[in-house]
């Protein structure tokens, strides 16, 4: 971070790392572009959430953070397109085809048609991100956190007796109203950090969390073996911003992930769950919600701002707030 002869901090050239995952990282991430115009921002996308369906691959994640950065996104749902129709769902549906509580949108289906037929000629999922992104222009380097296969799966325990199903159906059909016994990234272990991942982490001048899931988005990209180790191996200063507001999730489901591996669902429980940097943990500072202002870890630096992302404004407060914060730990 520089500063110029007036005071205020330019963030030119400045380059911020972001782990994100869908609806709550992709809002941060517009704020974050907002207050840092001239920064060099790589975000480092979920795909754990990916899914095959009716023979179409869908990376919810990274077409979220594509959407909302490209200004194509449905903005109060914050998933799928703005103008968006679903002749083909309802045609689907007419023949019985299953399922039917995925809402796949017209528009939204070119996008899954280029990635497939890109991914059948064998180009890597990061080659179609970027191909994708040359339309969409979201204006920050789009990674995903990597090319192999890695779906998350959740088992769960109902009278159709206990067995995994896709993260999305335990997200979408049961809103993750079942209890999640176990949230597996299937093949996370085996999978490798995507191109320009870990040099991206290895150039950081900032390292963010955005307000994304603990567990099923930030915490399975740092599943990928090697990411984690580059977060923790960079001087620069990381900061995450807590998903949770006065013990609920801010939006999203976080809690029921939360439950899942026993972690609390407060400020405070998903800092801890991160861990502060001195004591080897992730987290050099944490920014809470004003009401969580108490939230104390010893070794993590602690700032309390209104954390309810409303809109543009709001993000770019929170964003700023989380760069302030860096600032201060740099
Ligand atoms: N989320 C829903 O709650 N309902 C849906 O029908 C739905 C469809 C959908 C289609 C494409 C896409 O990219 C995302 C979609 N999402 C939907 C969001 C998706 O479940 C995300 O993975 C979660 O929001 C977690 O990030």
């Amino acid at each position: 971070m520089t500063t110029t002869t007036a005071g205020a901090t330019t963030t030119a050239g400045v380059k911020i790392v972001a782990l994100a995952g869908g609806i709550g990282g992709a809002r941060f991430l517009r704020g974050l572009q907002a207050v840092a115009p001239q920064a060099e921002i790589t975000v480092i996308g979920n795909t754990g959430d990916d899914i095959e369906l009716f023979g179409l691959q869908i990376s919810p994640d990274l077409d979220t953070v594509m959407y909302t950065l490209g200004n194509g996104i449905h903005e109060e749902q914050g998933w799928g397109r703005r103008d968006e129709t679903f002749v083909v769902k309802e045609e689907l549906a007419s023949y019985g085809v299953q399922p039917q509580w995925f809402g796949l949108g017209d528009r939204d289906i070119a996008t899954h048609i280029v990635r497939t037929q890109m991914r059948n000629a064998g180009y890597p999922l990061s080659q179609v991100t970027a191909a994708l992104c040359a339309r969409w222009n979201p204006g920050v380097n789009l990674l995903p956190m990597t090319d192999d296969r890695v779906e998350t799966h959740v088992e769960i325990e109902d009278e159709g007796g206990r067995r995994f199903i896709h993260f999305q159906e335990w997200w979408i059909k049961f809103r993750a109203s079942t209890p999640a016994l176990r949230i597996v990234p299937i093949n996370a272990e085996s999978a490798k950090p995507a191109p320009g991942v870990i040099d991206a982490i290895k150039n950081a001048d900032v390292i963010l969390f955005p307000p994304s899931n603990p567990v099923v988005s930030i915490g399975t990209i740092l599943a990928i073996p090697g990411i984690k180790r580059a977060l923790l191996a960079s001087q620069a200063p990381l900061v995450g911003v807590s998903p949770i507001v006065g013990g609920s999730p801010v939006r999203g489901m976080a809690d029921a992930c939360l439950a899942s591996i026993d972690v609390q669902s407060s400020a405070w429980g998903v800092a801890q769950h991160y861990g502060a940097r001195p004591h080897g943990g992730l987290l050099h500072g944490w920014l809470v919600d004003d009401i969580d202002k108490d939230c104390a870890l010893d070794g993590l630096r602690v700032l309390a701002r209104p954390l309810i992302m409303r809109d543009l404004e709001s993000s770019k407060d929170i964003a700023a707030a989380a760069l302030e914060l860096a600032r201060s730990l740099s």
